[in-house]
């Protein structure tokens, strides 16, 4: 900063210069005492305007985070101040609206954003930079995601929240059964849609049909039994006639059908895909390449201005959220206890685990860069759902963090479909917690069950229609725990989605910072290409990228420590 010397600096010399050259002791005392208080005020005025303006400036870089976060106390605040109302399901309704305008506002931009963004992501990359990448970014989902698990098993190990007499369920309900082996296939199936119009509101999913069918059945019919004819006699083989009868048949036969849903994992694919050949179509490609480069930045500017909407809607989702929920006096017991073992494990994963491997790979302050990350996770608390935070995830990592464009396009909407750490964990807690409520022993073979079951329906979750419930049946099935016991954990369901929620988008975006840095080797070589990028910050050379992306990075520490 570009302070004034004090004017006052010179406090003896000035004052001592239009004075009589030997004034009385009274006077001078006087005078002294009088130049000290008025140094002593301007320092004041001086040291009040620097912190004035330095607050002034903290305000201004972190208004929307500030504002986010007046929004979620406020929301709480309004919440709970609402909930003695006894507002009817109508009025909580219509109070909820203006959050669920903000979902609306979010998930419109979702679906251009990930497809723009992976098609520019991977087309500015040369095939050899962008396989790498993916490999480091599928590393580190994969070691995430199984420490996360692990994670969760030992807490629910240790705290044990199932041991004890049953609480009974909250709520009832029969929980369709499904299929571990069609939920796959649908999986496999969704990654590959035959429509790709109606990959943006359909998924495929496998529904069960009754058919009654008449098949043919062929008898042996033993005729030299019945006849009482020996074979010899007749000279011929007449023991065994064959016969064809028709039988009617009832069978429960998988037939296609449809649910609702954007069908991501599709979506992802084909993008991927696209980005590959159209990055390697040289100069054939160019114009597709602008076209989805300059939707990507119309979509980011798209999310600027509903980012201004964001604290309101995200302080109305909460407090709507609060006003609905049931009694929190129902949630004690065994179902308190598991809820502080999925929030601890969280809080373990997100607080520690994921910032230490940050820091051992990139050598740099991971707590500052979730600082630039805060608006993305209290949307993320708010909206429960990784893939309407996305666009903000974006722009925090973006405009904030200062990752590279070429690697959160990449990187970020993969994150958003298969990795969910809080997700994995969750259900590897859950499946341990009803085995403790039915007092069941699991085996060490067990506990690798539910990890690997776990892992596997976290990273397929977004290609399995009704996600949720589905992934939890078959991890539950994989070990043969009762799945209607799934019914005791919904009561609590509703608030540890909106922790994992934010643990997903944490993962991912400490993923970005982590697949940048390990990248940065391919990210150079392609800066120093010239002509061969679709983005305008390429053309600077890499190192000074850094070189600014730090002192902003730390400039950005200073204020947000
Ligand atoms: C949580 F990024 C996109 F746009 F490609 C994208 C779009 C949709 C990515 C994923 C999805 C999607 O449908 N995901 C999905 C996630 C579908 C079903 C279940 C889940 C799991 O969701 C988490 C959870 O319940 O633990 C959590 N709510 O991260 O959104």
């Amino acid at each position: 900063m570009n302070e004034k010397p004090p004017t006052s600096g010179s406090l003896f010399l000035n004052e001592d210069a239009d004075k009589p050259p030997l004034p009385e002791r009274g006077d001078l005392r006087r005078r002294l005492r009088r130049a000290m208080e008025r140094r002593a005020s301007s320092m004041r005025e001086r040291m009040s305007s620097i912190s004035r303006e330095s607050v002034k400036a903290f305000l201004r870089r972190n208004l929307f985070v500030l504002f986010t976060i007046a929004a979620v106390a406020l929301g709480v605040i309004l919440g709970f101040a609402l909930r003695p109302h006894n507002l009817s399901l109508r009025e909580i309704k219509y109070f909820a609206f203006p959050g669920e305008l903000l979902m609306r506002m979010l998930q419109m931009l979702v679906l251009p954003l990930i497809v723009s963004s992976l098609v520019t992501g991977i087309s500015a990359l040369d095939s050899k930079a962008s396989s790498k990448m993916g490999m480091r970014a599928v590393v580190y989902y994969m070691v995430t995601t199984l420490t996360a698990v692990f994670i969760g098993i030992v807490m629910v190990m240790i705290i044990r929240p199932g041991k004890g007499s049953r609480d009974s369920p909250m709520t009832s309900g029969n929980i369709e059964p499904v299929q571990a082996a069609d939920a796959f296939l649908d999986l496999i199936r969704n990654m590959f849609p035959p429509n790709l119009v109606e990959a943006c509101f359909k998924q495929y999913k496998t529904v069960y049909k009754k058919i009654v069918h008449t098949r043919n059945v062929t008898v042996a019919l033993n005729l030299t039994d019945s006849l009482n004819v020996t074979e010899s006699n007749l000279g011929l083989n007449l023991s065994r006639v064959l016969h064809t009868i028709q039988e009617t048949v009832e069978e429960t036969v998988p037939v296609s059908g449809a649910s609702g849903g954007v069908n991501a994992l599709g979506l992802v694919v084909f993008s991927m895909c696209f980005g590959l050949v159209i990055g390697n179509m040289k100069q054939q490609g160019q114009a597709l390449r602008d076209f989805f480069d300059c939707l990507n930045e119309a979509i980011m500017r798209l999310v600027a201005i509903i980012i201004w909407y964001a604290p309101v809607g995200i302080l109305f989702l909460i407090a709507g959220k609060i006003v609905e929920m049931k009694d929190l006096a129902q949630v004690g017991g065994q179902l308190g206890m598991y809820t502080v073992t999925v929030i601890v494990g969280l809080l373990i994963h997100g607080l520690f685990v994921l910032p230490l491997l940050y820091f051992l790979v990139t050598r740099k302050n991971p707590y500052s860069f979730i600082g630039g990350l805060l608006q993305a996770l209290i949307t993320a608390l708010g909206t429960s759902s990784s893939s309407a935070t996305l666009p903000i995830t974006f722009r925090c990592l973006e405009e904030n963090n200062h990752v590279d464009k070429r690697v959160t396009r990449f990187v970020l909407p993969v994150g958003a479909t298969i990795n969910m750490d809080g997700t994995a964990l969750y259900e590897a807690v859950a499946a341990i917690f009803i085995a403790q409520v039915n007092n069941m022993d699991l085996n060490f073979g067990q506990i690798l069950t539910i990890s690997i079951t776990a892992t596997a329906a976290s990273i397929g979750a977004a290609g399995i229609p009704q996600a949720g419930l589905v992934t939890m049946v078959i991890v539950l099935t994989s070990v043969g725990l009762p799945t209607d016991d799934i019914t005791l954990i919904i009561a609590v369901d509703w608030f540890l989605d909106r922790l994992r929620t934010t643990t997903n988008v944490l993962g991912d975006s400490l993923g970005a910072g982590i697949v940048e840095h390990l990248s940065r080797g391919e990210l150079q070589s392609q800066d120093a290409e010239l002509g061969n990028s679709v983005i305008e910050e390429n053309e600077k050379p890499y190192q000074l990228i850094c070189q600014e992306n730090d002192s902003l990075k730390h400039r950005n520490s200073e204020t947000t420590m």
